[in-house]
């Protein structure tokens, strides 16, 4: 790869999806697995540039990605595209302060929010807003569109309604149609949806309130990101070219040498680090509700396959559905924001007495146990315990089995080229999941097995009140007269 030596390069380090809470009526947030909050009371960004490393980038592969990123310098959060989570609730007023260290021009803009205007480079634009609509909002830079945002700034605001209807239940909107008003109030106090509220969360089994994920999805090109960041400081990249370059630059039999995307993200992780990745992935027990807002910062049409679970979609660029449709994929073009309200209901795939995927009483297996609780699945290793031990770094065997707890399901795109890295492996792509850890409406409440991997998904040093010993935590209940 080219040196680009004219700027300062930051390595962006893969993780997760940062965020910065403003103010102090969140402070849920703070200890939330789905997000690794910080609090502030002003927003201190730099507008800046990074060499990324990408999935598929080790020793003999050298796949790094150039990006102009929002860097957040107070606190100091690693760099990244997308930028932090803004977090706040709706009515706050934001400060923010943004220090343009590039060379052209570039902006902080929220539509109907707040629009910096040009900030010169070594400029400092400072202002302030009001979080002034509740739900999920884009903050990008506008300017040379789509080129800045779509080199990497950009990010999520997520805007909290500041109570709920008077009567009824939170929902993720200041003013909900009824349909949707309706959905939340049914959960956790109806038979359809037994277990939690949206709103409400169970110290008892380390469940946050307000459960929700955001999905910033974006794709990357090497070239055509190398050349933006080597044209001759102060010159614009022209927009139609970026465009057309992007989407349809000539087949080369080398992907390497063309400008079309190798690589397609959820909060700029793809594969592994997006299922993987506690910041991605919904995980949660049967009858906890959560929502993913879906913002498309990119310029490919996406379309995004939730198995499990069907979702409710209750907003659809800032409009609150009024008859939400239940479906199990979405499309989601270009800058659209798609709010997917998931009711964590028990996997439709599980055969029940009276129907399929209800709190019913569930049908026998061959060996005669009931089908749900998993407990025959929770105790299968693959391979077996054994058959497969290799040596890491160290020399230390490992076991490679993996335990079929908790269960999970795969999210993934159905716009078929975004399943690849770098033109590499189906399955390295724009891919996330949904995993079950428990069942809250078994009688009492359950949590499945886990081992210690699993503990990086609920968060480093979360204590979820699952068995990390890898027994049952509580036997599979013996009698179903509870429905
Ligand atoms: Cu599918």
């Amino acid at each position: 790869m080219k040196i680009m030596n004219r700027r300062e390069f930051l390595l962006a380090a893969g993780g997760g999806l940062a965020a910065v809470v403003v103010g102090s009526k969140l402070a849920w947030t703070l200890r939330s697995p789905s997000m690794a909050a910080a609090a502030v009371q002003t927003l201190d960004f730099h507008i800046a540039d990074a060499m990324k490393e990408m999935h598929t980038h080790n020793a003999i592969n050298d796949a790094r990605c150039y990006f102009w990123i929002f860097k957040s310098v107070a606190p100091d959060l690693p760099p990244e595209s997308p930028g932090p989570n803004i977090m706040a609730v709706k009515g706050d007023t934001i400060q923010i302060k943004i220090t343009n260290d590039l060379d052209e021009p570039h902006a902080f803009f929220i539509p109907g929010m707040v629009d910096s205007g040009p900030i010169d480079p070594g400029a400092t634009w400072t202002g302030s807003f009001t979080a002034s609509k509740a739900g999920a909002h884009m903050y990008y830079d506008n300017l040379n569109a789509p080129v800045n945002r779509m080199m990497g700034l950009h990010g999520a605001l997520v805007v909290m309604p500041a109570g709920a209807a008077s009567g009824h239940k939170f929902t993720p909107y200041e003013s909900p149609t009824p349909g949707v008003q309706k959905l939340y109030d049914a959960f956790g106090s109806s038979a359809h949806f037994p277990g939690l509220a949206w709103e409400q969360g169970d110290p008892a089994t380390f469940t946050p309130p307000f459960r929700h994920y955001v999905w910033i999805l974006h794709q990357a090109s090497p070239k055509l990101f190398e050349d933006v960041g080597n044209l001759t400081p102060g010159q614009l990249y022209n927009p139609q070219q970026f465009m057309e370059r992007f989407l349809r630059d000539p087949f080369s039999p080398n992907p390497n040498n063309s400008r079309l995307p190798q690589y397609f993200t959820i909060n700029g992780q793809s594969g592994n680090f997006a299922h993987n990745n506690c910041y991605v992935t919904p995980m949660g027990r049967v009858g906890e509700p959560a929502v993913v807002y879906i913002l498309n910062a990119g310029l490919w049409t996406h379309s995004m396959h939730l198995h499990a679970n069907h979702m409710y979609i209750t907003s659809v660029n800032g409009v609150v559905q009024e008859n939400p449709i239940w479906v199990d994929v979405y499309t989601v073009q270009p800058m659209d924001r798609i709010d997917y309200t998931i009711p964590f209901m028990r996997p439709p795939d599980l055969p029940n007495v009276r129907g399929i995927g209800r709190p019913d009483r569930p049908l026998l297996t061959k060996k005669g146990q009931p089908c749900w609780p998993p407990a025959e699945e929770m105790d299968v290793r693959i391979p077996d315990i054994g058959q497969l031990v290799l040596k890491d770094r160290s020399g230390k065997s490992i076991d490679c089995e993996q335990r079929l707890s908790p269960l999970c399901y795969p999210m993934h795109d159905h716009s078929e080229p975004s399943q690849t890295s770098q033109g590499g492996n189906y399955n390295s792509g724009l891919i996330s999941g949904i995993y079950f850890t428990g069942d809250r409406n078994t009688p009492g409440w359950m949590d499945f097995p886990m081992e210690h991997d699993w503990r990086i998904m609920y968060g480093t040093g979360i204590d979820r009140g699952c068995d990390l010993t890898g027994t049952h935590p509580c036997a599979p209940p013996s009698h179903h007269d509870h429905y």
